[in-house]
This record gives C-alpha cells, structure tokens and sequence, in this order.
C-alpha cells in the first residue's frame, strides 16, 4: 500500500488489493495497467497502490475501462466494483462487455450490501439476510454473477473466490490476468468481508463468509 488506506478495520477490500498488487508485480505489469474504481467502498482505494488508477461513476467503471482500453491496449485495464456496482446499476454495461470479449478484468467485491451507502439489501443479499432495508429478511434470490455470464461469453474466464482462501484467490486473479493478457474478457467475484454493515466480529464476520459460500459457491466456472 502506497499511502494508509481508509477501509474499516476487518475489511476485505485490502486483501483482494494486497493480491492484486503482489500479482502485478511479480508479473511486472504494475506499471502497464491502470486500475479503475467505482463508486462504493472500492474508491477508498485511491491512492492505495502505486499504480494508476481511476475514479468513475457509480456502476460504469466497466465503460469507462473498455474505453481505456481501446485507447491504450496496451495497458492492463482492471475494473474493481462492488456487487451492487456490478449486478444492478452496471449490469447492462457489464454483460455487453462480457459478450463482446473485452479484454479486461473486472474484479467484483461481493458483500451482499451496498456498503458504502450504510447497508441496504443489494441484488445479491441473501434469502432470509436482514439489511436496514430487508428488516424481515430478504425474499429476492440473490444475483450468481459468474454463472450468469458463462453462457454469454464462451472465452470469458469466470471464476469466485473469497478472501478468507487466499491460495485459491490468488491462483484465480493470477488466472484472470492471464486470460486479459490473451485479449479474452475476465471476471473474479470475490465473497468479502464488511463487518461494520454486517455488525458481525472475529470469527463471526468469517463465519458470514462461510455462509455465503453455501449459496454463493467458489471455483471457476
Ligand atoms: C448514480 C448513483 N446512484 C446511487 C449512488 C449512491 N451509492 C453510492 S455507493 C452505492 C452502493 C455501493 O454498493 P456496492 O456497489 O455493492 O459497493 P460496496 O460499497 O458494497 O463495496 C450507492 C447506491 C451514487 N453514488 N450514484
Ligand atoms: S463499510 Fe464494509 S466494505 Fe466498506 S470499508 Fe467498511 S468494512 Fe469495508
Ligand atoms: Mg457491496
């Protein structure tokens, strides 16, 4: 991390962040790609990483690096979103860039809530999950963002993880790159941690995970 980042204490952001970065330099491409950020908890990554990165609007961080990169193919052009980012306001932007095998890597932080804005029930909050704004517990079946995708795009890599299996997170971004590097499309959900919106603690918070990999499975797809 360049400068102190301003996730809560227990977030998940700053493993998935830590991976990214090691990945990209053992790669050395930590100077070939620009890292974009969407509106949520992911743009406390500003100034995070030393590498270039950029702030876009809610849900159109996908867009806007598709853009980057037909201007700059040469960069590696990463999207980090969050669930609410990617499956609601960004779906339309996100599918299209899926079916047409831009080769980009979008990395979806999943926390079942928008986080940023408090807590609210996202499209993929749980059957049964209380948020602020699912007191009784959400009756909507959540999101499954990978397997949505694969049959819209047959050379995508399509992979989920979580940041309590960091070999298994690792292996799949390490993947990720390399199929963008091979002009394919990529995306890795990663099942994170928010305890202040989950007001969970400890091992509670990793339990929360554990639970969400029931409904949520990992591996690639
Ligand atoms: C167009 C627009 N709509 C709504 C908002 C308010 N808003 C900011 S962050 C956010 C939710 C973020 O949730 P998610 O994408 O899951 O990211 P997280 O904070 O959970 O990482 C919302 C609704 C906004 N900034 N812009
Ligand atoms: S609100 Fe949740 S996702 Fe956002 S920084 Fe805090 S712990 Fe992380
Ligand atoms: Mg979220």
């Amino acid at each position: 991390m360049s400068k102190e980042a301003k996730f809560c204490p227990g977030c998940g952001y700053p493993v998935v962040l830590r991976f990214l970065h090691t990945i990209l330099k053992d790669k050395k491409l930590d100077k070939k790609t620009a890292l974009g950020l969407d509106i949520g908890c992911s743009l406390l990554a500003w100034d995070a990483l030393p590498i270039n990165t950029f702030q876009t609007h809610h849900g159109r961080v996908v867009p806007t690096m598709v853009g980057l990169n037909r201007a700059k193919p040469e960069l590696l052009s990463i999207a980090l979103v969050g669930d609410g980012g990617a499956y609601a306001i960004g779906l339309q932007s996100l599918l299209w860039a899926a079916m047409r095998n831009d080769p980009i890597l979008v990395v979806v932080v999943n926390n079942t809530v928008y986080a940023m804005t408090g807590g609210q029930m996202a499209p993929t909050t749980m059957v049964g999950q209380k948020t602020d704004t699912s007191p009784a517990g959400s009756d909507q079946p959540a999101v499954l963002g990978p397997e949505m995708i694969r049959g819209l795009s047959p050379k995508a890599y399509l992979a989920r993880a979580a940041v309590n299996d960091i070999k298994q997170l690792n292996e799949y971004l390490n993947k990720a790159i390399d199929t963008c590097q091979s002009s394919n499309f990529a995306l890795v959900e990663v099942l994170s941690f928010c305890p202040t919106n989950w007001r969970t603690k400890g091992a509670e918070t990793n339990e929360r995970v554990e639970e969400m990999k029931r409904v949520f499975k990992v591996g690639e797809f």
